[in-house]
C-alpha cells in the first residue's frame, strides 16, 4: 500500500477549495479540511460538506448481500448518512433567496396556483425510497425472480413502474431555441411609468416582480454546444400581480424576415439539411445562404449575426431586445410605441472565433456553466431595462417602418430611457422541471402592454401557445408550476391532459346564476383591454412600401463598428461562405453585400478568391439621406461594463520548482476580488515550490485547456519553466491565450516561454502590448495591479493579425 499522502498546508488547501467551489470542473486532490466547513462562504461550505458526506461512504457496504443465500434472506437497510450542512444536498446555495414565486412569502388565497414553488420541492434527506405511490421500496437492486437464476415475474410492479417512467422521460425539444439555460430573479422598477403604461410592474419606484429568464441558441439541438455562432434568445417571464408577461426577445434587435409566413422557410434553411442532417447548430452551409441571399430583407440581421454579437463570452455579457415595436397603454387608453432593450452591467463581451470553436469541444456547456457558477458564487448577473418610447406621429416621420422587424429605431432618433433592473439571484433546483418546462409565449401580455401590427409578431402570438401544447402535452401547460402565475387563475376552462386544478362547484360556463355569476368579467377598468386602433383597409396579402428598403440600416451597422469588429465580420462571412459548396450562392451573397459596403464586399470576395460581382438588384433605392448614418451604440465596445475581474477565470500554471510566494499572492488577490484563480497543473496532485512550499493543483491543463480561461499567469522558477517548456499542452496553452488576445502575467524568467513560441512583446503597431504584463517575482505588486487592469479590459484585440502569426 502506498504511504498515506500528507495533506498540504491548510491555508493553501482552503484557498484552493474556495476558488474550486466557484467552479464546476475539478477540485483539489485532497479533501477539504475542517476550516472549510466553518467558512462564511456558503459555496465553500457546500463544496466541503458534500465532500465530507461522500467520505462517509467508503464503499457500497451492501453489495455482498446482493448475491447467493444472503440475497434470499431479504435486503438490508440502505446505507445512509446525515449531512453536516443542509447545503451538502442542495441543488444550489441560492435556495435561500426567496420571492413570491419561489416561496417563503405564501400569499393569501385559496387557489393552488398562487402557492410558491417551495411547496413542490422534494428533499430526500433522511428518507427511504418509495414508489410513485409512496410505498417504501425494500430492494432497489433486483428484479423479482423465481429463484436467483430463474425468470423475472410480471407482477414486479416496482420494476415496471421504474422502467416505464424511464421509457417516457423525454419530451419533444423546442423546434427552435432547443438549447438553453435559465435562472430566477427579480425585476425592480426605477421610476413610476403610470403616465404611459398601466403595467403594474412599472407602477412605483422600487417595486419588485419575480422573473424567470431563459437564454438560448436558436438553431442547435438540445445537446448542441453553447458557443456556436448563432443568435441568442433572451426570454423573460415576469410574474406580475396582474398575470404573466413574457418578453421573448433575442440578443440582436432585428430579425431575418418581415412576415411570419416565412419563418418555417427560414428555419428549414438554417437547420441541418434534411437529407443528411448536417451541419449541427451552424448556418455555415448552402441552404441557409441560398435562402437569405434570395431574401434581401435579411441583410441587416446577417450583419449582426456575423458580428461578435453571435459569439458572446457569457449570457451575462450580452444585450437583449424585444425586437418588435410594442405598445404601452395607460389608464386613459392612450397608447405610445415602445421598444425594449436589456443591457448587462457586466458589459458586452465576446469570444474570439477560434476560441469559440475550441470551447465547443473543451466544454460544450460553457455558457450554461458560466451562468450557473456566477449565480452560485453570489455574482448575480444584472441587466438594466431601457425603453424607447415614441408616438405614432413620430413613427410616421421615420424613413423606415416601425412595424418592420428588420429595422431598429436608432438611439439617436429616440433615446433609450432606463426604467428598471433585473437581477438573477437564484439557480433552479431542477433543470427539467423549470428550464425545460418553462413555456414563453408572446401572447402573454398584461394590462398596459399591447401588440402592434408587426406581421412577424402576429405569427408569434399564435405560434408559441400552439407549440407548447405539443411540447408539454396538452392545453394545461399553464398549470405546470414554473408557468403558473403568482396571481389566482379563475375561468371556465376545464379538463384536458394533466389537469391539476380541482374546481369547486358545478358551474363551468358564463353567464351563470348557479355560481353566483362567478367568475365574472373584470370590465375595462380592471381587465386587459386592447388598444382601440382605428383601421380602415382592404383585406390583402402584401407588405407596405417602406418594408422594401433592405440595405440602409445594414450599412448603418457596418459604419458603426470599430475596425476590429469589422475585421471579425469579414472573417465570419469568409468562414461561413467558404463552407458553402455552391459557387453561385457565394457569389449571390457577395452581390448582396455590395449593397451594404464596397469595402465589406471586396474583403469577402477577396477571402473567397472570387471577382467582385455586380450588386444584387434592389427592390427600392437606398435611402439617400438617412436620419442616422453612424450610431456608436451599435458597437460592442460602447458597453465595457463595470471594469473588473469578478468571475473572470485566471489560470495560474504551476509545476514542481515554481516560485510559489508570488503565485499564492496572485491567487489570494484575485480570489478576494471575486475572480476564479486556480492552480493549473500538468497533472493533479501537489507541486512543490522551489522553497518546498506545497501548492495544491486544482485542475489539470488537460481537463481545462486554455480556451476555458480568461487570463493566464506564467510562473517563475527554473525547473518549473523547463517542465512547462517541454510540455506540448503547456505550449498550446500559452499560444492560445496569446492568440485569443487574453491578458498574460509573465513572472521573471517565464518570458523564455514566450520566446520559445515566438510571441512578440509588441503589438503589430510597434507599441507595447497592454495585455502582456511582466513582473519580477520579488516585486509583484505593481505587476499584479497592471494585470488586474488588463484582465478588466477583457480581450486585447489590438494584438490580432489576419492570419495570426502565433
Ligand atoms: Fe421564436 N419561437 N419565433 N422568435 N423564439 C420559439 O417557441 C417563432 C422570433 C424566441 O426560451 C418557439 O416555445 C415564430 C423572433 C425565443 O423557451 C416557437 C417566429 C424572436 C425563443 C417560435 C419567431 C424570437 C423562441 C419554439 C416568426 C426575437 C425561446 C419553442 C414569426 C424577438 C423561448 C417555443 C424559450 C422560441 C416561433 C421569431 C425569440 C416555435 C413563428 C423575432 C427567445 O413557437
Amino acid at each position: 500500500m502506498p504511504p498515506a499522502r500528507k495533506p498540504p498546508a491548510d491555508p493553501a488547501t482552503l484557498a484552493a477549495v474556495t476558488t474550486s467551489s466557484r467552479s464546476t470542473i475539478s477540485g483539489p486532490s485532497v479533501p477539504a479540511t475542517a476550516d472549510a466547513l466553518k467558512s462564511d462562504d456558503p459555496g465553500v461550505v457546500k463544496f466541503a460538506s458534500s465532500g465530507e458526506l461522500a467520505e462517509k461512504f467508503q464503499a457500497n457496504e451492501n453489495k455482498a448481500a446482493e448475491y447467493g443465500d444472503a440475497a434470499a434472506e431479504g435486503a438490508p437497510r440502505g446505507d445512509n448518512a446525515e449531512a453536516g450542512s443542509p447545503y451538502a444536498t442542495a441543488s444550489t446555495v441560492t435556495e435561500t433567496n426567496v420571492s413570491p414565486k419561489l416561496g417563503d412569502e405564501v400569499p393569501e388565497g385559496e387557489n393552488f396556483n398562487t402557492h410558491p414553488l417551495d411547496h413542490l420541492r422534494a428533499d430526500s434527506a433522511g428518507r427511504v425510497l418509495t414508489t410513485n405511490q409512496g410505498v417504501p421500496v425494500a430492494d432497489n437492486q433486483h428484479t423479482l425472480k423465481l429463484g436467483l437464476r430463474g425468470p423475472a415475474l410480471l407482477e414486479d410492479f416496482i420494476l415496471r413502474e421504474k422502467i416505464t417512467h424511464f421509457d417516457h422521460e423525454r419530451i419533444p425539444e423546442r423546434i427552435v431555441h432547443a438549447r438553453g439555460s435559465g435562472a430566477h430573479g427579480y425585476f425592480e422598477c426605477y421610476q413610476s411609468l403610470r403616465d404611459i403604461t398601466r403595467a403594474s410592474i412599472f407602477a412605483e419606484i422600487g417595486k419588485r416582480t419575480p422573473v424567470f429568464v431563459r437564454f438560448s441558441t436558436v438553431i442547435g439541438e438540445r445537446g448542441s454546444a453553447d458557443t456556436v455562432r448563432d443568435v441568442r434568445g433572451f426570454a423573460v417571464k415576469f410574474y406580475t400581480d396582474e398575470g404573466n408577461w413574457d418578453l421573448v426577445g433575442n440578443n440582436i434587435p432585428v430579425f431575418f424576415i418581415q412576415d411570419a409566413m416565412k419563418f418555417p422557410d427560414l428555419v428549414h434553411a438554417a437547420k441541418p439539411e434534411p437529407h443528411f442532417a448536417c451541419p449541427q447548430a451552424s448556418t455555415a452551409h448552402d441552404t441557409f445562404w441560398d435562402f437569405v441571399s434570395l431574401m434581401p430583407e435579411s441583410t441587416h440581421m446577417l450583419m449582426w449575426a456575423m458580428s461578435d454579437r453571435a459569439i458572446p463570452r457569457s449570457y451575462r455579457m450580452m444585450q437583449g431586445f424585444g425586437v418588435h415595436t410594442f405598445r404601452f397603454v395607460n389608464a386613459a387608453g392612450e397608447s405610445r410605441f415602445v421598444k425594449f432593450h436589456w443591457s448587462p452591467l457586466a458589459g458586452t463581451h465576446s469570444l474570439a472565433w477560434d476560441e469559440a470553436v475550441k470551447i465547443s469541444g473543451a466544454d460544450p456547456d460553457f455558457h450554461r456553466r458560466d451562468l450557473w457558477e456566477a449565480i452560485e458564487s453570489g455574482n448575480y448577473p444584472e441587466y438594466e431595462l431601457g425603453v424607447q418610447v415614441f408616438t405614432e406621429e413620430q413613427a410616421e416621420q421615420f424613413s423606415f417602418d416601425v412595424l418592420d422587424a428588420t429595422k431598429i429605431v436608432p438611439e439617436e432618433l429616440v433615446p433609450v430611457t432606463p426604467v428598471g433592473r433585473m437581477v438573477l439571484n437564484r439557480n433552479p433546483d431542477y433543470f427539467f422541471g423549470e428550464t425545460e418546462q418553462v413555456a414563453f409565449c408572446t401572447a402573454h401580455v398584461v394590462p398596459g402592454v399591447d401588440f402592434t401590427n408587426d406581421p412577424l409578431l402576429a405569427g408569434r402570438i399564435h405560434s408559441y401557445v400552439d407549440t407548447q401544447i405539443l411540447r408539454l402535452g396538452g392545453p394545461n401547460f399553464h398549470e405546470i408550476p414554473i408557468n403558473a402565475p403568482v396571481v389566482e387563475v379563475h375561468n371556465n376552462q376545464r379538463d384536458g391532459y394533466h389537469r391539476h386544478t380541482l374546481n369547486r362547484g358545478r358551474v363551468a360556463y358564463e353567464p351563470n346564476s348557479l355560481g353566483g355569476g362567478c367568475p365574472f368579467q373584470a370590465g375595462a377598468s380592471a381587465g386587459f383591454t386592447s388598444f382601440r386602433e382605428p383601421i380602415e383597409a382592404d383585406k390583402v396579402r402584401g407588405k407596405p412600401q417602406k418594408f422594401a428598403e433592405h440595405y440602409t440600416q445594414a450599412e448603418l451597422f457596418w459604419n458603426s463598428q470599430s475596425p476590429v469588429e469589422r475585421a471579425h465580420i469579414v472573417r465570419a462571412f469568409r468562414f461561413e461562405l467558404t463552407r458553402v459548396q455552391t459557387a453561385a450562392v457565394r457569389k449571390r451573397v457577395v452581390a448582396q453585400l455590395c449593397n451594404v459596403s464596397a469595402e465589406l464586399a471586396e474583403a469577402v470576395a477577396d477571402g473567397l478568391g472570387i471577382e467582385l460581382p455586380p450588386p444584387l438588384p434592389k427592390a427600392t433605392p437606398k435611402i439617400s439621406a438617412p436620419e442616422v448614418s453612424m450610431s456608436p451604440a451599435l458597437s460592442l465596445l460602447a458597453r465595457p461594463g463595470e471594469a473588473g475581474v469578478r468571475t473572470r477565470r485566471i489560470a495560474i500554471l504551476v509545476a514542481n520548482g515554481v516560485e510559489a510566494a508570488p503565485l499564492v499572492r496572485v491567487h489570494a488577490q484575485f480570489a478576494a476580488a471575486q475572480a476564479v484563480p486556480r492552480f493549473v497543473g500538468i497533472a493533479m496532485g501537489e507541486v512543490a515550490g522551489a522553497d518546498g512550499t506545497p501548492l495544491p493543483v486544482e485542475v489539470s491543463m488537460e481537463a481545462m485547456p486554455s480556451v476555458l480561461w480568461d487570463a493566464l499567469v506564467l510562473p517563475s522558477g527554473e525547473r518549473a519553466l523547463e517542465a512547462l517548456m517541454n510540455h506540448g499542452f503547456a505550449l498550446d496553452f500559452v499560444r492560445d491565450q496569446y492568440r485569443h488576445c487574453k491578458p498574460i502575467l509573465v513572472f521573471g524568467g517565464a518570458d523564455a516561454l514566450l520566446r520559445k513560441l515566438s510571441i512578440p512583446r509588441e503589438l503589430p503597431t510597434g507599441e507595447s502590448d497592454p495585455g502582456l504584463v511582466f513582473g519580477e517575482a520579488d516585486a509583484p505588486s505593481s505587476a499584479i495591479e497592471a494585470f488586474f487592469t488588463a484582465v478588466g479590459l477583457h480581450r486585447h484585440f489590438q494584438r490580432e493579425t489576419d492570419p495570426p502569426t502565433v
